[in-house]
């Protein structure tokens, strides 16, 4: 059996290595962090596209693999680790919350992060007022369905905090960098600060990651 630890590619700020950061401190899994400098550009460079070629933070290696795409890793980290599980056992409910996690992992995040917002940037030349615009119309449209469905449980799906909540706590970190108004989810809020009162939610909380005093 290999016991090598876990080594997580990710950057401090990045909201998909968040995720992969709160799902191990929920399983109590230990990882050697092997962060990824974003804003240099490491991430398109040949020696981190052999381990994913997609250029994208985080990717996890393991046993002499490597998973990219957090959703991917956290899938996996829940098969094998299965307590406490991120996923409700019941076929319905576990679709409604891949529901909600993949509104924010599919339908707001990739449109907002880092390399698109460039691409507007420097190829289609759209100004720093309209990228803002973008950035708070998308996040705006997905937040305001999920706020409405959210069912009054303490956190996104039931009483124990699952994939959904591990989307949303990143997802409104980004947010609030993007100087969102987040005064309209006052229920998405509610579940976020339950959720940072679980110490696997604020250890891997950007602001409390070395790199986040140095980079
Ligand atoms: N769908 C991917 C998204 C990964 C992603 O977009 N990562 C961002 C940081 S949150 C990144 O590496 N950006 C680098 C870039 O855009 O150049 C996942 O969930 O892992």
């Amino acid at each position: 059996m290999d016991t090598s630890p876990l080594r997580l590619h990710d950057y401090w700020r990045s909201s998909a290595s968040f995720r992969v950061r709160i799902a191990l401190n929920l399983k109590g899994v230990p990882y050697q962090s092997v962060p990824v400098d974003l804003l240099s550009g490491a991430q398109r460079r040949p020696a981190y596209r052999g381990i994913n070629p997609q250029g994208l933070v985080p990717a996890l290696e393991v046993a002499g693999a490597t998973i990219g795409q957090s959703l991917a890793i956290i899938d996996w980290l829940d098969h094998a680790y299965p307590q406490p599980p991120l996923l409700p056992a019941d076929p319905l409910e576990r679709a409604r919350a891949m529901s909600s996690a993949l509104l924010i992992a599919c339908d707001i995040h990739p449109i907002n992060n880092l390399r698109v917002l460039r691409w507007l940037k420097d190829d289609l030349r759209v100004g720093e007022a309209e990228r803002l615009r973008w950035v708070a119309h998308w996040i705006d449209a997905g937040l305001a369905v999920l706020e409405s469905q959210t069912g009054g449980g303490p956190f996104l799906a039931g009483d124990l905090p699952g994939l959904p909540d591990i989307c949303l706590v990143p997802q409104l970190y980004n947010a609030r960098r993007w100087d969102v108004c987040l005064d309209f989810y006052p229920a998405l809020l509610a579940i976020e600060a339950r959720c940072l009162a679980i110490p696997a939610f604020a250890e891997a909380h950007p602001d409390r990651l070395p790199d986040a005093a140095i980079l």
